[in-house]
């Protein structure tokens, strides 16, 4: 069978992040032939995508849609209005091709994008590669085969809930069949990705995190996270990663196996990861940073114990400022900190602890604090937070909103006091007004 995926066109010129999802798609198809086209490469996406299916006559269309949108304020921005559209017009251009979506953009909002984009056929939930692989098996039938969403006559149903695979069962990626030179030169802004893990035992309260990759945490064997590696940098040159990874020092002994592998193989390679300050330890910055780690990012969201609480934290205001201490201390660790300018229930006691923290970090840390952003909360469907503030309106409906301007209204903008909602409102209209778009040139 000739299958052919498709990264999802953002609808701007981006830099862009190589199709992980797919590569680990396509090394669970080897029976097929198999082609990955990532229309943002190119300055004419859809005439691209159309010589592409035209020369390489896929019997089936997969499209990996990531994300809906930003969850920028600062940079708000619909992807999906251009998905939507672009899907539109290829099942126009090839009337009764067949078109099926994933990706965790997908996953988030699986039942009202599809009732969106009729011309999606079936839907993959969550996890792709067993699924996928059954169902090209079946010769693209969808019977008995769990985490797909498929169209009956009256609705759309998800015929169970899919897999979660174990890494045993996991291939690598098939990069192979990837261009990845083309995302050399956005190595520094995170374009390469791998995995060291699946699934997030933490429960911040507006992450989407433990339901898209599942609230287990699947470890992949540190000598096969440092096989891919040497694979990424010997046969295509990668010199920069990004631990795709909800946490990356979580289990931190996980984390530490991996550092020594590369340390223990002289891999000379830069890397950069999510990581949460409450399991940090001076020898784990140590390993980290000689291992090639040049930026660790914390979201620490909240900056007293009272928000850190609100926002189901694991950090504590304590175990935020001795990350601070350690990172400083290390002397050439480089770190950025993202803050929530808004954190529901809270007021200027957590907003001013914000502040103060990020002067102390610049203080500290001069350059190496490479980034630091006030941002605001964007809700999430089924995430603890929209449950509380949406109720039984939860689902995707109310959050994936009918065009670009309602993404206005997803963001949390109130603390508790009154003044201080007067200054939010101050700094997110001129965030809003003349923030940097991650748009290439900008
Ligand atoms: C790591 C990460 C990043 C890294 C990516 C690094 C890299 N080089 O890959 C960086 C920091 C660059 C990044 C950037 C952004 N990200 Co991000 N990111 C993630 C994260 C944590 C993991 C993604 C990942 O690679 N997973 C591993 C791969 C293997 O999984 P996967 O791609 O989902 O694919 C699997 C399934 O989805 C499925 N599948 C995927 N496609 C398809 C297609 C078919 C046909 C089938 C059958 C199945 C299928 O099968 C695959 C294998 O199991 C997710 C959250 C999460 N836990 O998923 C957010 C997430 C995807 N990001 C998100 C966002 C918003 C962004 C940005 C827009 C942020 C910004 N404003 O800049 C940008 C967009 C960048 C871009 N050009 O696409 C959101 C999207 C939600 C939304 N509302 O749209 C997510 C979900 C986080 C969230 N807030 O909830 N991101």
């Amino acid at each position: 069978m000739h299958i052919l995926l498709i990264q999802a066109y953002l609808g701007r010129g981006e830099p862009p992040v190589a199709p992980l999802g797919l590569a680990s798609l396509a090394a669970h198809l080897t029976e097929h032939q198999v082609k990955i086209f990532d229309p943002n490469l190119s300055t004419r996406p859809f005439e691209e995508t159309v010589s592409v299916i035209e020369d390489f006559k896929p019997d089936i269309v997969g499209f990996s849609l990531r994300n809906v949108d930003t969850t920028k304020y600062s940079d708000q921005f619909y992807y999906f209005e251009h998905f939507r559209k672009f899907v539109g017009s290829l099942a126009k251009t090839f009337p009764g091709m067949t078109i099926v979506v994933g990706g965790a953009g997908f996953s988030l909002f699986p039942v009202t994008i599809m009732e969106r984009i009729p011309e999606i056929e079936v839907g993959f939930y969550l996890e792709g590669e067993w699924t996928f692989s059954q169902f090209v098996k079946n010769g693209t039938g969808g019977s008995g085969i769990p985490g797909l969403f498929i169209r009956s006559s009256q609705n759309i149903e998800l015929t169970g809930p899919p897999p979660r695979m174990a890494f045993d069962d996991l291939l690598p990626p098939a990069w192979e069949i990837v261009d990845v030179s083309a995302y050399l030169p956005y190595a520094g802004k995170a374009s390469i990705g791998i995995e060291a893990k699946r699934g997030c035992a933490l429960k911040c309260a507006y992450c989407t995190y433990p339901l898209i990759s599942g609230d287990e945490v699947r470890i992949k064997p540190a000598y096969k996270v440092v096989d891919e590696l040497v694979n990424l940098k010997e046969r295509f040159g990668v010199d920069r990663i990004f631990f795709c990874d909800p946490v990356f020092n979580y289990p931190s002994e996980h984390a530490e196996s991996i550092c020594r592998e590369i340390l223990d193989r002289n891999l000379n390679i830069r890397w950069g990861a999510y990581h949460q300050d409450r399991f940090l330890t001076a020898e784990y910055i140590r390993l980290a940073t000689e291992s090639g780690c040049d930026e660790f990012y914390f979201s620490p969201d909240a900056a007293t114990n009272e928000g850190l609480k609100i926002l189901n934290k694991v950090s504590t205001v304590k175990s935020l400022h001795r990350s601070l201490h350690l990172i400083a201390g290390e002397g050439r660790a480089r770190t950025s900190y993202n803050f929530f300018a808004a954190v529901p229930g809270t007021g200027w006691k957590n907003w001013l602890a914000a502040v103060r923290f990020l002067i102390k970090a610049k203080l500290k840390l001069g350059k190496r604090l490479t980034r630091w952003k006030l941002s605001y909360i964007r809700l999430e469907p089924l995430t603890p937070l929209a449950k509380e503030i949406l109720g039984e309106r939860t689902g995707a409906e109310p959050l994936l909103p009918s065009n670009s301007r309602e993404l206005n209204r997803l963001f949390l903008r109130k603390s508790r006091s009154v003044l201080l909602n007067v200054l939010l409102s101050l700094h997110y209209c001129l965030g809003k007004r003349f923030g940097r778009k991650n748009v290439i040139g900008d």
